[in-house]
């Protein structure tokens, strides 16, 4: 319309980015499945979300855009209570998000990271402002509001604690249930396998995708002289190589082996004459040649006491049976990750349909050859 300016824009009051650690939040919370749950009800107690499952917090600019994607088939039980718990907590957390169903279509067998792959490319075709991704199971809801649903400067695990497993990691290499990569930290690595149907491994492989990243990386060092702690830190396994500085470092030595350096750390040497920040008594001469640039990935989690979650009780699913390839599959991440991940993923789409809760995406994802 052509109506005068009221000018609102003077009148309202800028939104501030929202706090670091949202103000409103309650910590533990009472999770339990018994009390019958239905659609109506988690729609009149979520006003504020908007049709397709959306939601911004309206007194802060929120940090992120993160787009929560949910692998499913016939689990509308599950749904309902996931839906009933997470809109509250996500809205006490102040992220700016959607929710999106990624439906397997046809009864062929399940393949739950081709579906979180599908789930990415729709979620930013649907808005390309999303910068955040995280990966829920329909089961799983967290028990305390303080495990932040937004992503890291490293790849998120979330479901550090589930009730099935005592409420413990069940090996340090988990990755399972609810995970969250930035679009650049999921764009790495390729995205998740499209190739593991039917239950299991695929977690593992997306875990062993992100590793992969980290080392070994290749440098080429011009010279550089390094004595002192780093010479007596020798080989770690768990740096999935030796050290980089052993005691002396000339160009032979950079020049004719693998450069490791340990997972997870993020080394950015631009320019000449940078020392290493894990190396203190290197002598300020080495020399680094600039294209050297380290793009670690380690996993990040929250405390064990925070990172606490409930699991919907259930029998197995239909056509989701264990997967008898999944152990030599995970073998192999580091081959297949080149060629088989968002970059071969192929689907056919059957409808999207916005309801008022949440997102639906309708998808062919093919069978196992
Ligand atoms: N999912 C579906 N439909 C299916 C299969 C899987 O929606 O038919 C989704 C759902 O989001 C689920 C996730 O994929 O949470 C992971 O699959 P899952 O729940 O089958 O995996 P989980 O490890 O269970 O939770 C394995 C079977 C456990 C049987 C225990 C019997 N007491
Ligand atoms: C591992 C599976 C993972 C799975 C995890 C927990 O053994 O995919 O168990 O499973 N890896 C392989 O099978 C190679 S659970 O107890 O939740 O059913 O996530």
């Amino acid at each position: 319309s052509t109506k005068p300016s009221t000018n609102q824009s003077t009148t309202e009051k800028p939104l501030q980015p929202c706090q670091e650690t949202p103000p409103g939040l309650v910590g533990r919370l009472l999770i339990e499945f018994s009390s019958p749950m239905s659609m109506e009800r988690v729609q009149r107690e979520n006003p504020d979300v908007r049709q397709g499952g959306k939601y911004s917090p309206p007194d802060c600019l929120p940090r992120q855009k993160v787009a929560i994607l949910i692998p499913f088939r016939h689990r509308e039980h599950h749904l309902k209570y996931w839906l009933h718990y997470l809109h509250p907590i996500l809205r006490r957390q102040k992220v700016a998000y959607g929710i999106y169903i990624i439906n397997q279509f046809g009864e062929d067998t399940f393949n739950r990271a081709k579906l979180l792959n599908v789930g990415f490319m729709e979620a930013l075709k649907d808005d390309e402002e999303y910068d955040c991704f995280i990966f829920s199971d329909v089961d799983l809801i967290p028990m305390d509001d303080r495990n932040l649903y937004r992503c890291y400067e490293q790849p998120r695990h979330f479901a550090v604690g589930m009730d099935k497993f005592g409420f413990r990691l069940p090996y340090a290499g988990y990755f399972g249930g609810v995970s969250g990569l930035s679009k650049s930290q999921f764009l790495k690595i390729n995205g998740f396998p499209n190739e593991y149907w039917g239950w299991g491994g695929e977690d593992d492989d997306i875990f062993n995708r992100l590793n992969a990243i980290a080392s070994p990386w290749t440098g080429v060092a011009v010279w550089g002289h390094c004595h002192g702690a780093c010479g007596t830190l020798g080989h770690d396994t768990d740096l999935g190589g030796a050290w980089l500085c052993s005691s002396w470092l000339g160009t032979a030595l950079f020049n004719q082996g693998q450069v490791y350096f340990a997972r997870g750390l993020t080394l950015e040497v631009s320019g000449l004459g940078s020392v290493p920040p894990w190396c203190p008594h290197t002598d300020p001469t080495l020399l680094l040649a600039p294209s050297i640039s380290l793009n670690g990935m380690k996993v990040s989690r929250p405390d064990i006491r925070i990172g606490r979650y409930r699991m919907i009780k259930h029998e197995r699913d239909k056509h989701n049976e264990p997967n008898p390839q999944r152990f030599t599959k995970i073998q192999n991440t580091k081959m297949t990750m080149k060629r088989d991940g968002i970059s071969s993923l192929q689907y056919r789409l059957v409808e999207i349909s916005r309801q008022p809760m949440y997102t639906n995406i309708t998808v062919e994802i093919g069978r196992p050859p």
